[in-house]
């Protein structure tokens, strides 16, 4: 796709196709104040404060139609230049444009404006010349968006479009737009009943329905068996921890913005912890260590809260209530190298599994001339550094190297994924510690007798449970490989009269192998049967009709494709358990 901002021409057809919008606006609710109109990577928006009037989705194609009058009108858009005094006075009913006057540059002494028909915006320009030339537009959608986006300021109402000089970039546009609609997890995961949420529960709070529950168990079995055979030791912690734990951590000076506030339970102050590292301390901090028990590997499938600005919550990728398949890896320095090359070969390992190949790595390192952000120790820096671009050369995986990305305690590799709508988003993670062990004075004994004390690998493999969902369903346009699936057969009798008492002993052949199923008895047609079964994404629809029964056979057709394949019913549960237990993917079956 374009990008539009990157775009010189397309940049300032978008930016002009954001003045018609405020000036239809204006025409169409005359209170309306206008905040900024800026171009973004695929197309343009403006924010519009309105009071308590409220624009609707449907309201849009309304502003369209205003929006192509005043164009077809073909007005002359000229630009002025008057002086920062005049346009204080010019603008000095309108707020919006008052505080951005005065925030300009002291050195900005002339001020320009763009005029269109009876229409005036402050705007730095360039513009088109004319009106007519905005012809290949669209409004998209609108959204609340906090002014400066700061959610203790009003709301105002963000109207997103898209504008082309061509009527097939336009709709190449908006056909890729409806593609990546249809593959949104959050329809998708609303489509299959996979998770919901509820005001009353709050922002960013996704409640797991039934087959959402059995996605994340299946998931969690998975990791949790890797991480068994890899020498990781699992436990539980609470999803609180006193604002002390915090602050010995570190997280309360650095990470505070990104919690949710405190509350007092008798004598003690309690946060909803946003990460588990300082839980995880205190295990390791529980028995003194020797350099012969590390590395100590310590695992959670943990709930964490953060406080996420509430126009970034985003279906399960982003929540403010989270599940991490987080863990902590105690090593010495000299294992950093060996211990982070498992890590990342795991990763390899799982995206293998899963059949995901859109994604890249990003090795996060420290900016040098920064002295403020990132502790001062060059040498354990620059070894650290090395030693990851080493594994990384050694494992051939292919990266790019973020400067100045690092966290302020070490180096890490992140896992960038593109979602099916927005912007990238950090997967796995595995990041370098050299500090939170020493705020929680953590120590083991070395070879040589003396205290020395642990580095920390942070790893979590799906990152979050709620992030990998999201981002399978998305992969897999919600059709799971089997062993994820909800409903792994569907057994459809042809007709219950005749068939439906053969189809209920399929059933429970299937179900006493331990595969999900479900039989089909509704009083409905074989050919709707089968779409609804095509709908849900359901991996195998088993057919039984007259044939079956008398042949005491099964017949199945796999999701997504044309035939229907007859075997004996027991062939059919070794190859489904095959299926099944070597985690085979769609593709491949
Ligand atoms: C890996 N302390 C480390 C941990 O030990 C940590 O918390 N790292 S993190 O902040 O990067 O979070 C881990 C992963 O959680 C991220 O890589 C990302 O995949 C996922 N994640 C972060 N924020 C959210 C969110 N708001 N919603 C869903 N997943 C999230
Ligand atoms: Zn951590």
């Amino acid at each position: 796709m374009i990008n539009i901002k990157e775009n010189k021409e397309l940049s300032v057809l978008n930016h002009s196709c954001a003045h018609l919008l405020a000036q239809a606006v204006k025409h169409l609710y005359p209170n309306a104040k206008f905040w900024v109109g800026p171009v973004i990577e695929d197309g343009f928006y403006y924010d519009i404060d309105l009071d308590d009037q409220v624009i609707k989705e449907e309201d849009l194609a309304l502003i369209e139609k205003e929006m192509k009058k005043c164009a077809k009108d073909g007005k002359r858009i000229i630009r002025e230049e008057i002086s920062k005094e005049d346009a204080l006075e010019k603008f000095k009913d309108d707020p919006y444009k008052i505080d951005l006057i005065s925030r300009m540059d002291e050195n900005e002494t002339v001020i320009s404006c763009y005029t269109q028909g009876d229409f005036t915006d402050l705007c730095r320009g360039p513009h088109v010349d004319t009106t007519k030339e905005i012809k290949y537009f669209k409004l998209l959608k609108v959204s609340g968006a906090y002014w400066k986006g700061d959610s203790k300021n009003k709301m105002l109402q963000r109207i997103y479009g898209v504008c082309y000089d061509n009527e097939e970039d336009l709709e190449e546009h908006l056909k890729m737009l409806e593609e990546a609609k249809q593959r949104d997890h959050r329809k998708i995961g609303k489509d299959l009943d996979i998770f919901m949420s509820h005001d009353l529960v709050g922002k960013g709070m996704p409640l797991w329905l039934p087959n959402g529950a059995i996605v994340r168990k299946q998931l969690e079995n998975y990791i949790y068996e890797k991480e068994q055979k890899l020498g990781y030791h699992h436990v539980y912690t609470p999803c609180v921890g006193t604002v002390d734990l915090y602050k010995t951590s570190g997280h309360w000076d650095h990470y505070k913005e990104n919690m949710f506030p405190s509350m007092k339970v008798d004598e003690e102050e309690f946060v909803l912890r946003p990460m588990n590292c300082p839980h995880h301390m205190l295990v390791y901090g529980n028995k003194l260590h020797s350099y012969r028990d590390l590395p100590i590997r310590i695992g959670e499938f943990a709930t964490d809260f953060r406080y996420e600005a509430s126009g970034a919550v985003k279906g399960l990728e982003r929540v403010r209530c989270m599940c991490q398949n987080d863990a902590h890896l105690f090593v010495t320095p000299e294992q950093i190298g060996e211990e982070f090359k498992k890590v990342v070969s795991l990763i390899l390992d799982v995206y293998h599994d899963f059949g995901l190949e859109n994604y890249s790595f990003r090795l996060s390192l420290r900016d040098k001339e920064d002295k403020e952000k990132y502790f001062d120790d060059d040498k354990m820096w620059d070894e650290a550094e090395n030693k990851l671009r080493e594994v990384l050369d050694e494992l051939g995986v292919d990266y790019f190297e973020a400067i100045g990305e690092a966290a302020f305690y070490g180096p890490k590799l992140d896992v960038e994924v593109k979602p099916a709508v927005g912007p990238e988003v950090t997967l796995s993670t595995c990041q370098l510690d050299f500090l939170l062990p020493r705020r929680f004075d953590l120590s083991y004994i070395a070879s040589d007798g003396s205290k020395q004390v642990p580095v920390v690998l942070h790893r979590a493999i799906f990152g979050t449970f709620d992030r990998f969902t999201a981002f399978i369903l998305e992969e897999t346009k919600g059709s799971l490989p089997t062993w994820l699936s909800p409903v792994q057969v569907n057994v459809i009798p042809v007709n219950n009269e005749y068939h439906l008492e053969y189809a209920n002993e399929i059933g429970n052949l299937l179900m006493g192998e331990g595969i999900r199923i479900e039989v089909d008895e509704r009083n409905e047609k074989l050919g709707y049967k089968m779409r609804e079964s095509t709908i849900r994404k359901i991996p195998f629809s088993v057919i039984i009709g007259n044939k079956e029964v008398e042949d005491n056979t099964i017949s199945y057709r796999v999701y997504g494709k044309e035939e229907t394949v007859t075997v004996q019913k027991e062939e059919f549960v070794k190859y489904i358990k095959e299926v099944i237990n070597h985690k085979k993917l769609n593709r491949d079956l």
